[in-house]
Protein backbone atom coordinates (compact mmCIF):
# COMPACT_ATOMS: atom_id res chain seq x y z
CA UNK A 1 0.00 0.00 0.00
CA UNK A 2 1.41 3.07 -0.70
CA UNK A 3 0.29 5.33 1.93
CA UNK A 4 2.65 7.43 3.57
CA UNK A 5 2.49 10.30 1.05
CA UNK A 6 2.07 13.72 2.27
CA UNK A 7 -1.67 13.91 1.80
CA UNK A 8 -2.01 10.66 4.55
CA UNK A 9 -4.03 11.83 7.33
CA UNK A 10 -2.01 11.76 10.88
CA UNK A 11 -3.44 9.56 12.97
CA UNK A 12 -4.95 10.80 16.25
CA UNK A 13 -5.66 9.17 19.31
CA UNK A 14 -7.59 10.39 22.68
CA UNK A 15 -6.23 9.15 26.09
CA UNK A 16 -8.15 9.81 29.12
CA UNK A 17 -6.02 9.15 32.69
CA UNK A 18 -8.52 8.25 35.57
CA UNK A 19 -7.31 6.93 39.20
CA UNK A 20 -7.98 8.32 42.73
CA UNK A 21 -6.97 11.66 43.80
CA UNK A 22 -2.58 11.95 44.66
CA UNK A 23 -2.07 8.58 42.24
CA UNK A 24 0.03 10.34 40.01
CA UNK A 25 -1.88 10.99 37.31
CA UNK A 26 -0.48 14.38 36.17
CA UNK A 27 2.95 13.32 37.34
CA UNK A 28 2.45 10.23 34.77
CA UNK A 29 1.18 12.79 31.72
CA UNK A 30 3.79 15.30 32.63
CA UNK A 31 6.62 13.00 32.47
CA UNK A 32 5.13 11.24 29.64
CA UNK A 33 5.29 14.45 27.42
CA UNK A 34 8.52 15.99 28.89
CA UNK A 35 10.67 13.10 30.03
CA UNK A 36 10.91 15.01 33.44
CA UNK A 37 9.48 14.66 36.70
CA UNK A 38 8.26 18.22 37.91
CA UNK A 39 6.04 18.33 40.99
CA UNK A 40 4.87 21.98 40.74
CA UNK A 41 1.76 22.23 38.98
CA UNK A 42 -1.72 23.19 39.58
CA UNK A 43 -3.34 20.01 41.62
CA UNK A 44 -6.82 20.91 41.33
CA UNK A 45 -7.08 21.53 37.47
CA UNK A 46 -7.90 19.25 34.75
CA UNK A 47 -5.93 19.64 31.58
CA UNK A 48 -5.85 18.55 27.84
CA UNK A 49 -2.68 17.94 27.00
CA UNK A 50 -1.54 17.62 23.12
CA UNK A 51 1.60 16.61 21.76
CA UNK A 52 3.04 14.39 19.43
CA UNK A 53 4.48 10.62 19.61
CA UNK A 54 6.00 8.01 17.31
CA UNK A 55 4.09 4.56 17.88
CA UNK A 56 5.55 1.97 16.33
CA UNK A 57 7.53 4.13 13.95
CA UNK A 58 4.56 6.57 12.99
CA UNK A 59 4.26 9.49 14.23
CA UNK A 60 0.73 10.10 16.17
CA UNK A 61 -1.61 13.13 17.71
CA UNK A 62 -2.40 12.71 21.16
CA UNK A 63 -4.54 14.26 23.12
CA UNK A 64 -4.55 13.29 26.76
CA UNK A 65 -7.10 14.47 29.51
CA UNK A 66 -5.51 14.47 32.74
CA UNK A 67 -8.69 14.66 35.05
CA UNK A 68 -8.93 16.03 38.52
CA UNK A 69 -11.84 14.07 40.68
CA UNK A 70 -14.44 16.88 40.41
CA UNK A 71 -16.52 14.73 41.62
CA UNK A 72 -15.14 13.71 44.58
CA UNK A 73 -14.37 17.63 45.60
CA UNK A 74 -17.79 18.20 45.06
CA UNK A 75 -18.58 15.34 47.54
CA UNK A 76 -16.41 16.34 50.02
CA UNK A 77 -17.88 19.80 49.50
CA UNK A 78 -21.40 18.68 49.97
CA UNK A 79 -20.52 16.89 53.50
CA UNK A 80 -18.93 20.08 54.89
N1 LIG B 1 8.50 10.21 44.50
C1 LIG B 1 7.51 10.20 43.62
N2 LIG B 1 6.50 11.03 43.82
C2 LIG B 1 5.50 11.01 42.91
C3 LIG B 1 5.51 10.16 41.76
N3 LIG B 1 4.38 10.39 41.05
C4 LIG B 1 3.71 11.33 41.71
N4 LIG B 1 4.38 11.72 42.83
C5 LIG B 1 3.95 12.75 43.81
O1 LIG B 1 2.68 12.35 44.31
C6 LIG B 1 1.84 13.49 44.48
C7 LIG B 1 0.58 13.32 43.67
O2 LIG B 1 0.90 13.30 42.29
P1 LIG B 1 -0.09 13.91 41.20
O3 LIG B 1 0.54 13.64 39.87
O4 LIG B 1 -0.41 15.34 41.51
O5 LIG B 1 -1.38 13.01 41.43
P2 LIG B 1 -2.83 13.15 40.74
O6 LIG B 1 -3.72 13.77 41.78
O7 LIG B 1 -3.25 11.72 40.46
O8 LIG B 1 -2.69 13.97 39.51
C8 LIG B 1 2.66 14.72 44.05
O9 LIG B 1 3.19 15.33 45.19
C9 LIG B 1 3.75 14.12 43.18
O10 LIG B 1 4.90 14.92 43.22
C10 LIG B 1 6.63 9.28 41.60
O11 LIG B 1 6.72 8.50 40.66
N5 LIG B 1 7.59 9.36 42.56
MG1 LIG C 1 -3.55 15.75 38.86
Amino acid sequence: MTDSGPSRKMSRAKLVILGRENCGKTALCVRFITKRFIGEYDHKKEVTYRCRKTVDKEPIDLEILDTANKVLSKDKEAKN
